[in-house]
């Protein structure tokens, strides 16, 4: 394309910087640019977690997994270590739906229980993001011949399908205590959408982490090496990215917080001096020095308020399983 057709475009895009304009028109990216402009026009400004999750963001959170202060990763992982080999033969698991399929190294967990059950049929690995799951799926491929690998891209938080000619019963995966990043309703909106795919034969496992010392709670997400704080900024990263848009994350400070009314903790990102941010599609967003524009929560469960929230979908608890601290749980949800 010429210099002249370039600069045109990006006039027609009503930008200044081509590049930016040429990106924003080239892959409009409507869905994220609908979400942005909403949550940066709400009273509190607001950006959905979701988007810390490109290459780099994939590759700052199994950082934050190795950290010394991060406990839910390794505890969740010593949880399915020492259940999954009497859980799935239990449950007679044949097929595997893992939402959000994250790193691979849990799923293996599971998918090793089936193989040594001799159930290990299906695994469906659901993410967002198409390169990392294919890249996952052939490998999964090689270490479990006879295992069909069918990844399905689709973003959680919207859809869920139930893949045809399931074998059953299945087990619906939401590990990582994810399903904390989501607000209530979301929260309910997503297990009802597993309910309603869900037969009376298959079950969810859920992975939650849980309300316990503040202090412990808040030192997950304020590590000392700032590896937190580099994957929260990264979210400016990906915003400039996908839409064009200029935010300088250098001018941002990492802030997160435990909310003991709401039980969550919640991450955000504030800017030490005035900012105005232009977003090819939505405009100047101005931000006042000390404005903060939340990224993040990610809401703390005890077994009463998982109930809650299983109840609301339809679904109720089968067995709830923490650690020994009680710092992370397991739930397996059936239908009511
Ligand atoms: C894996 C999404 C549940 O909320 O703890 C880690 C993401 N954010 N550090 C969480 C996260 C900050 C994490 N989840």
């Amino acid at each position: 394309m010429t210099e002249s057709s370039r600069t045109k475009w990006a006039r027609i895009a009503g930008a200044e910087r081509p590049d930016a304009a040429m990106r924003a028109y080239r892959r409009p990216n409507l869905r994220m640019l609908a979400e942005v402009a909403a949550g940066l026009s709400a009273p509190q400004k607001e950006l959905p977690p979701k988007y810390f999750y490109d290459h780099r963001g994939s590759e700052l959170f199994e950082e934050i997994t190795r950290l010394p202060e991060y406990y839910p990763t390794r505890t969740e992982r010593a949880l399915l270590a020492a259940w999954m080999p009497e859980l799935v033969p239990q449950l007679g698991t044949r097929a595997l739906i893992e939402l959000g399929a994250g790193s691979a190294e849990k799923s293996r967990i599971i998918l090793s229980a089936m193989q040594e059950a001799g159930t290990a049929d299906l695994y469906v690995p659901i993410d967002v993001s198409a390169s990392f799951l294919n890249q996952t799926a052939s490998r999964l491929r090689r270490e479990y011949p006879g295992l069909a690998v069918e990844p399905v891209v689709a973003d959680i938080s919207e859809e869920l399908e139930r893949p045809r000619g399931l074998p059953h019963p299945a087990l619906y995966a939401f590990l990582g205590g994810t399903i904390g990043n989501f607000y209530p309703p979301a929260a309910i909106r997503l297990l009802s959408r597993v309910r309603v795919a869900m037969e009376a034969r298959d079950r969810l496992l859920l992975g939650v982490d849980l309300r316990k010392d503040v202090n412990r709670i808040e030192a997950a997400y304020n590590d000392s090496q700032g590896v937190t704080a580099a994957f929260n900024r990264n979210m400016l990263l990906v915003l400039n990215h996908e839409l064009g848009s200029d935010f300088d994350p250098s001018a941002f400070e990492h802030l997160a917080f435990y909310e003991p009314r709401t039980h969550r903790i919640e991450m955000h990102l504030v800017p030490s001096t005035a900012q105005e941010v232009r977003i090819p599609g939505i405009g100047v967003v101005s931000f006042a020095a000390g404005e903060s524009m939340r990224t993040e929560i990610s809401c703390k469960h005890d077994r009463g308020s998982v109930a809650a929230l299983f109840a609301a979908a339809g679904l109720r608890i089968e067995i709830w399983k923490p650690d020994p601290d009680a710092l992370f749980a397991l739930v397996v949800g059936a239908l009511v």
